[in-house]
């Protein structure tokens, strides 16, 4: 009998786990600080020009804005953070053969803002709840986090098949951290920001990453498109949609929509298939059936 080869216990792992069986876990120091406030830096004066939102979800005492990539320079860093993509992958990958970014939103709780509603993000989608995960949501702080000035409210064992409890979980808990850490949550969680009780803005950044297949809540193409894509690495440009679904979603043409990115497109293309290797070999199967019955005539 052959010996297995045992993969060494990750770092990955051990937050895969606690994600799987709490809904959510708490990574500490996945940054730096000086990383995290080099970001907020970039931000804190978007903050300044941007309206208080409007509408009682977001809350009339918070402030947002997305496209976080053309922002700062250092919102690739923790778009891309390895721990979080190995991940995202591991918790997205048994519904989908690639993930895709779903949104970045920088996020200030202003003094005064009650508790947002709890709600869970993957009902965005009308898709089933209670087997399959949509999306995982990276929450970073830029600012402390505490219980008084709005910390993210998460209620523990609420993921996955408890979506569909009819009562609300009794217990929740305010995620207090320090700016360089990050709350990790999936999208069948339980969640909310919590009511600013100081007088200080708690500030954060959502980053969160869905199924290759979805539509994503922010318009990732409208975002960036080619013209300001064109100038992140292939990886990057592939989180954000220049890459297809297989079989063939997401196309331009027939092709994959990294052509765009390039210096200059060919004057005709024809199309070509991008399919799981599944149904290519189901294709070819029945192409060979197909021989077979023109050569029996
Ligand atoms: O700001 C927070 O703590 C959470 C915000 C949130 O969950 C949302 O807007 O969907
Ligand atoms: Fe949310």
């Amino acid at each position: 009998m052959a010996t297995q080869i045992e993969r060494p216990f990750s770092a990955a792992d051990h937050w895969q786990a606690k994600l799987q069986m709490h809904g959510y876990c708490v990574v500490p120091d996945l940054v730096s600080p000086a990383q995290a406030a080099a970001l907020e830096a970039d931000l804190a004066p978007q903050f300044a020009m941007t309206d208080f939102c409007r509408g009682d979800f977001y809350g009339q005492h918070t402030k947002r804005f997305g496209r976080l990539l053309t922002r700062s320079k250092h919102a690739a860093a923790f778009v891309q953070h390895p721990l979080v993509l190995e991940l995202v992958e591991g918790a997205l990958g048994p519904w989908c053969d690639t993930i895709q970014l779903n949104l970045t939103q920088a996020i200030e709780i202003h003094p005064g803002a009650p508790q947002q509603v709890p709600h869970r993000d993957q009902d965005m989608w009308e898709g089933v709840k209670g087997e399959v995960e949509y999306l995982v949501n990276v929450m970073w702080a830029l600012t402390p986090y505490t219980q008084e000035n709005g910390a993210t409210l998460v209620y523990p064992g609420s993921h996955g098949a408890h979506a569909l409890d009819a009562e609300e979980p009794a217990n929740k808990l305010a995620v207090e951290m320090p700016p360089g850490s990050a709350l990790i949550f999936l999208g069948s969680t339980l969640h909310g920001a919590g009511g600013n009780r100081s007088d200080a803005i708690r500030r954060g950044m959502i980053v969160s990453y869905a199924l290759g297949w979805l539509k994503p809540y922010e318009n990732q193409w409208l975002a960036y498109p080619p013209e300001v894509a064109r100038h992140f690495p292939p990886e990057l440009a592939a989180l954000v949609g220049y890459r297809q679904h297989r079989p063939n979603l997401g196309n331009w043409e027939g092709l994959c929509p990294s052509v765009l990115l390039g210096e200059r497109l060919p004057d005709r293309i024809g199309a070509i298939d991008a399919l799981r290797p599944d149904q290519a070999e189901m294709v070819a199967a029945f192409r060979r059936s197909l021989d077979d019955t023109d050569g029996s005539r």
